[in-house]
Formats: C-alpha cells, sequence, structure tokens
C-alpha cells in the first residue's frame, strides 16, 4: 500500500524480536473499516510467519485504541450484502495465530475496538483507558465475540450490563474486572509497557510459548476435564524437545538457558 493507505504501521522492538503493529487511522480515532481489517489480518500472518518475531504487539498508538467498526461504511449495508459476504466474518482471524498478541489500550476501546482488545492474549492499558460496546444506542449488538468473549471473562451481570446499556469503563475498572491484566501508571507509555511484555516472553522458547497460549486456548472452549487433558498431553509433550532438556539442565547448572526452539 502507498503510504496514504498504510491504515497498519508495522515497526518492531530495538531487538527485531517483538512486532508492533499500530493502527494508523487518527482521524476517524481508528474506526475499523474493512480495507483496515484487512491490512491488520495480513500483518498478523506476516510477523506469524516470521522467525525472528517472537511475539506481537497490537496497539493505536498513546492517545486512542479504536473507537469500533467504522460506522459510516456500515451504515447503508444491507442484510442480503452482508449475508452473502460474510460482513467481518475475517475479523476473528486473529485469534488464529500462533504467537502470543499483547494489546496496548489507551484512550477508546468502544465497540469492534473493545472487541478487538479481547482477542488479543495479554491486554494492558492506561488507567483513563475506555472500554464499551456502545452498539446497543447504533441499534445492533456486538458482532466481534463481545457478548460471549465478556460473558466469560466478567460474568453475566457485568457483560448484560456493557452490552445493553452501553456504559463506559475505565481501564482501572477493566483490569479489576479482570478484562485487562495490567494498568500502566498514569502517563507511563502503553505500547512500551506492552513491548517489554513481548520482550520477556521473546526470552523464553517459541515452542513452550506457543503451548501454552494453545492450552490456555483449549481450555476457553472445552469442559474442564477434556480442557486438563489437553493441557496434560502438550505438558508431557514437552518432554520431547530439546528446549525441555536445556531448561532443566540450566537450572541444576545454574546457568542460563540457551534455547534452540527445537
Ligand atoms: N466509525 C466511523 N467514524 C468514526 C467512528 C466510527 N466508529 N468513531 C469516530 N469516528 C470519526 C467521527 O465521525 C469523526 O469524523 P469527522 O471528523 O469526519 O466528523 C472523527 O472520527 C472524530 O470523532 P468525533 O468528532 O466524534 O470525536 P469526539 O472526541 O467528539 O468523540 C467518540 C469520540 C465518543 C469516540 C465518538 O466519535 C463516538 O461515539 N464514536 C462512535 C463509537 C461507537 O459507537 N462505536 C461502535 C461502532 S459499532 C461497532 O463497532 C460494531 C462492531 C461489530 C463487530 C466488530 C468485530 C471485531
Amino acid at each position: 500500500p502507498t503510504q496514504a493507505e498504510q491504515l497498519v504501521l508495522p515497526s518492531r522492538s530495538s531487538t527485531g524480536k517483538v512486532a508492533i503493529l499500530t493502527l494508523n487511522r487518527p482521524k476517524a480515532l481508528n474506526a475499523l473499516s474493512s480495507p483496515l481489517f484487512a491490512q491488520l489480518n495480513q500483518e498478523l500472518e506476516k510477523a506469524d510467519s516470521d522467525d525472528e518475531v517472537r511475539a506481537i504487539v497490537v496497539t493505536g498508538g498513546e492517545k486512542v485504541f479504536a473507537a469500533g467498526a467504522d460506522i459510516k461504511e456500515m451504515k447503508d449495508k444491507e442484510f442480503s450484502e452482508v449475508y452473502k459476504a460474510d460482513f467481518l466474518g475475517d475479523w476473528s482471524n486473529i485469534t488464529k495465530i500462533r504467537k502470543p498478541i499483547i494489546g496496548a489500550v489507551a484512550g477508546y476501546a468502544l465497540g469492534g475496538g473493545c472487541e478487538l482488545a479481547l482477542m488479543t492474549d495479554i491486554l494492558i492499558c492506561t488507567p483513563n483507558a475506555t472500554f464499551s460496546q456502545p452498539e446497543i444506542t447504533l441499534g445492533i449488538i456486538p458482532g466481534g465475540g463481545g457478548t460471549q468473549r465478556l460473558a466469560g471473562l466478567i460474568g453475566k451481570a457485568r457483560a448484560m450490563d456493557l452490552v445493553l446499556t452501553g456504559r463506559r469503563i475505565s481501564g482501572t475498572e477493566a483490569a479489576q474486572w479482570g478484562i485487562a491484566s495490567r494498568v500502566v501508571e498514569e502517563g507511563e507509555s502503553v505500547v512500551e509497557a506492552a513491548v517489554k511484555v513481548g520482550e520477556t516472553i521473546a526470552g523464553f522458547g517459541r515452542i513452550a510459548v506457543q503451548a501454552g497460549k494453545e492450552a490456555v486456548n483449549a481450555g476457553l472452549e472445552l469442559p474442564l476435564e477434556q480442557g486438563l487433558k489437553a493441557e496434560r498431553r502438550l505438558f508431557q509433550q514437552l518432554f520431547a524437545t530439546q528446549d525441555q532438556k536445556e531448561g532443566m539442565a540450566a537450572f541444576a547448572e545454574k546457568r542460563k538457558a540457551a534455547w534452540t526452539d527445537k
């Protein structure tokens, strides 16, 4: 894409191990248009298949995450059109990415923006970030997994409260409710904090990291007994890796492990 059409800016941390994908439609508060999401999916896939990249940060920068799906793009759409084209069907592709995705949220994460944040693996935000599902005010409901993921994360009462009233919660509340795992100090860079988490993950063996993500995600979809079984299988399989031998040998020899990702 040309500069003008670059709706997602890819960059790297100083070590090159963390890919940073920055939503770039500042004039529209990073409203998630179809072309923007297509570029995001492309960049996610590129990062996922790049051996140098160990973790991915998805952010809107230090001012705004995303004020939702693009209302202007949606407003005149008809059922026949959205149904046939499976409108927004590719918005959940992000959940197929194997590497850890860290969401870094400052400012508005509304509607589809909130849902995009919910699809990341680890969510970090500023204290005064704003999370909300305002779809009800537009005559619709969340369509990017908000009703399902919120209910699982924060329970029925709070999910209903957000979905049926469109009420806003702050980053601090989002962390108290378990939507976000960390809140940065006021004035601290949320992107830098997310990159730091990415670098920590980048310091571990890639196979174990991938298995950890897979196990947590499997458990979200399975009854407990099957989830525990999935976890145990992955755990046992890691004994077939060189990294397990290396990690445990390094502990015994009181040295730093040298992972080979094998
Ligand atoms: N879509 C399109 N344009 C937007 C959007 C949006 N969601 N949000 C803001 N913009 C545009 C505004 O139209 C404005 O453009 P212009 O300058 O051309 O008029 C520009 O961004 C700046 O916005 P405001 O002037 O409104 O800025 P304010 O600071 O006054 O207000 C708000 C900021 C409160 C965020 C306000 O813009 C707002 O309420 N925006 C809409 C929020 C919303 O309702 N979002 C939900 C959208 S529906 C949705 O996301 C459905 C998701 C379905 C599936 C998702 C799958 C993951």
